[in-house]
């Protein structure tokens, strides 16, 4: 069997149902070289009656070169979960595929998925989210500004520095405490700079409820606006604007929900006496005494990582208070941020993996179960908002059968590759160094993790409030930062911009990789700014580059050149990278994508046109740059 010529993946012209119903069989097509082989099959196991079955495949057709055949055959409807692979036979050997590659003998693992019933927002599939970390975007409200020493949390006085200092506290160890004043009336006025001049489209914000530290990650009231950031009618009004087209399309807002812990200052726990409620650290006979789990009352209790100001929520058994409070009842905080006035379109749901009952760690069946209600409760309102968990490894587990998230923070399967690809260092700033074959070898295992639905709406970033900097990664040389755009705009998965990061924001690890956005660089002039803008426009011109195949057409480790297919029924897009810092010519296999000899690929980025002939293309593409040729 010709490996060369196998290919399948649940692109459009492959599977004639990604996301079905019930109701719907699933016709597959596998392509190989013509005349290659004597028969196929479908293997699925059914996760309704535990067996494997076998569906022979038959020939259906040629592609329009000539050089293919497409082999098709058809999985019945049913509600149930299945997982399939081929097996292919040429009459004297025999090869598998499925989504983890291609192997003489019979894979045990990383089949493509079917899962009925299960769909994640069209919007996240085509969209390009843009992250602010509200306190270093934009001030755009002096008025509502922390002044220096007007809080004191854990001991460490509130700092007010100017835009452009330093992110580290003047106080050894106070660095939560360090505000630079950036609002909610910042982020509204700036929308036309992410909407218009980035091109993004959907909002995702790091914490914004009430919290005594600049990231709010530790909530004192989930139901309140912070006042440094504004009010509850000023995020009505900001969701508003976002879903307005004043400032560019109509746009989408993800919130982070930090649901595995409150602040040690919220009302329910109220450790140092702020509030008049009777909180669990006060007293025993406190009505919230279980929604936390002490070893040892007071001071001895669950928290995330085991850090005091942050101690866990205890999610109890099915229908408890915490439960109902968090996402159960009409009234919880999830339900009421999703329904009229605000209408926020998804959550990003913090520390997700640890959700658990009793000071659990949530690595038992009680965080699948707690994932399972908070997105029926999320769809309940709203059936196209987002789940967006934050995972750092393989997030399989809580997405690969469609009743928990949509999609996960994509650290494994796109920021840490990638980084180790072009820059030659991981996400933590590590000497850490890939060639392109085992970047894309890196790539396709981590897709095989996730049904087609998922990859297309993972969040794809080059870094985040919780990583260094790419563009301190790519020691500062822009054009680093250029490839990484590249390659993020033409990737399967949401693109994400870490604010900043699209003009190669400099900064180490937290805090420094949340400095304040310098508006003399972010600007329509700024080279990669520009960049990102072009390549977001061409991202949304090709459906291909969003919902098609993904197939791998080159990998040069020796010129560090990447060459990629994205296509689908009406668009074939090859596009080149070059990983080196000089110029290579570079020759693209273009006739893996069915494209005729004679017929014209144009460069996206800069207009020019090359003829296909013998099955390729030849161009010329400077270091650390791109071209996205399209038919
Ligand atoms: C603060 C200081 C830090 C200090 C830390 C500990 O800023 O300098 O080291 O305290 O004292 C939030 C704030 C942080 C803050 C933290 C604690 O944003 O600034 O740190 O609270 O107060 C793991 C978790 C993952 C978590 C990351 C950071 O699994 O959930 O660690 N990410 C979320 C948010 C954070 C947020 C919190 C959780 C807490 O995105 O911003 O921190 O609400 C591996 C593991 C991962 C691990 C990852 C990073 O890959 O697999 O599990 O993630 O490394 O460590
Ligand atoms: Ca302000």
């Amino acid at each position: 069997v010709e490996w060369n010529g196998l290919f399948h993946d649940q692109g459009p012209l492959f599977d004639n149902h990604v996301e079905p119903t019930a109701a719907q069989a699933v016709t597959l097509t596998l392509r190989t070289f013509k005349g290659d082989i004597t028969s196929a099959n479908i293997k699925y196991y059914d996760s309704a009656d535990g067996q494997f079955h076998w569906i022979a495949m038959s020939w259906s057709a040629n592609d329009a070169t000539g050089a293919f055949d497409y082999w098709k055959g058809t999985v019945p409807a049913s509600a149930s979960e299945k997982y399939y692979r081929f097996q292919i036979n040429d009459g004297s050997a025999t090869a598998w595929l499925n989504a983890a590659g291609i192997s003489t003998s019979e894979p045990s693992s990383g089949d493509f998925f079917i899962v009925p019933g299960f769909t994640t927002p069209a919007w996240m599939k085509n969209g390009v989210i843009y992250q602010v970390f509200p306190d270093r975007f934009y001030n755009g409200d002096p008025s509502n500004d922390v002044t220096n020493g007007q809080y004191t949390y854990a001991g460490c006085a509130t700092e007010k520095h100017a835009w452009g200092a330093s992110v580290v506290s003047n106080v050894g160890g106070c660095n939560s405490a360090v505000f630079f004043g950036g609002d909610l009336a910042g982020i509204d006025q700036k929308l036309g700079y992410i909407k218009n001049t980035v091109g993004a489209n959907i909002l995702y914000l790091n914490p914004i409820f009430l919290s005594p530290t600049n990231h709010k990650y530790d909530t004192e009231d989930y139901m309140q606006v912070d006042p440094a950031f504004g009010s509850n009618a000023l995020l009505q009004t900001l969701i508003a604007d976002v879903h307005g087209t004043a400032n560019g399309p109509h746009g989408y807002v993800i919130l982070d929900g930090v649901f595995n812990h409150t602040g040690d200052t919220a009302a329910w726990f109220d450790r140092y006496h702020w509030s008049s409620v009777t909180g669990a650290y006060e007293s025993q006979s406190s009505p919230y005494y279980s929604w936390y789990t002490f070893q040892s009352w007071p001071d001895s209790y669950s928290g995330f990582f085991g850090i005091a100001s942050m101690p866990k929520l205890n999610y109890g058994a099915s229908g408890s208070a915490v439960r109902n409070t968090i996402y159960g009842s009409s009234t919880s905080v999830v339900k009421t941020y999703l329904k009229a006035p605000y209408a926020i379109d998804g959550w990003r749901l913090d520390a997700a993996q640890y959700l658990d009952a009793n000071g659990g760690d949530g690595s038992d069946a009680t965080n699948h179960q707690i994932m399972a209600e908070l997105r029926s409760a999320v769809k309940s309102v709203n059936p196209n908002a987002e789940i967006l968990g934050e995972y750092w490894g393989n997030a399989g587990p809580w997405t690969d059968n469609g009743t928990e998230w949509d999609g996960a923070m994509n650290y494994d399967g796109f920021m840490q590759p990638v980084s180790e690809w072009i820059t030659g260092r991981d996400y933590g700033n590590n000497a850490a160094s890939i060639s392109v074959s085992q970047f894309d070898s890196w790539l396709h295992g981590t897709r095989a993790n996730y049904p087609t639905n998922v990859q297309q709406t993972m969040s794809n970033a080059l870094g985040s409030h919780d990583t260094t900097r790419f563009g301190t990664r790519a020691g500062g040389d822009i054009w680093k930062t250029y490839l990484g755009l590249f390659f993020q705009m033409t990737y399967v998965g949401t693109p994400t911009i870490y604010y900043g990061d699209e003009y190669g924001m400099q900064g180490g690890a937290d805090p420094d990789n949340r400095r304040t956005f310098d508006w003399t660089v972010g600007s329509a002039t700024n080279s990669a700014v520009a960049l990102t803008q072009k390549l977001i426009a061409i991202r949304n011109a090709y459906p291909a580059l969003r919902t098609g195949s993904f197939m791998t057409l080159l990998t040069d480790d020796t010129a560090r050149l990447y060459a990629f297919g994205r296509f689908d029924a009406s668009n074939r897009i090859a596009v080149v990278l070059n990983n080196d810092s000089v110029t290579h010519s570079v020759t693209v296999p273009v006739w893996q994508l069915s494209v005729t000899n004679g017929s014209r690929l144009t460069d996206q980025i800069t207009g020019t046109a090359y003829t296909v002939q013998n099955g390729q293309v030849t161009l010329s593409v400077n270091g650390h740059y791109g071209a996205i040729l399209a038919q």
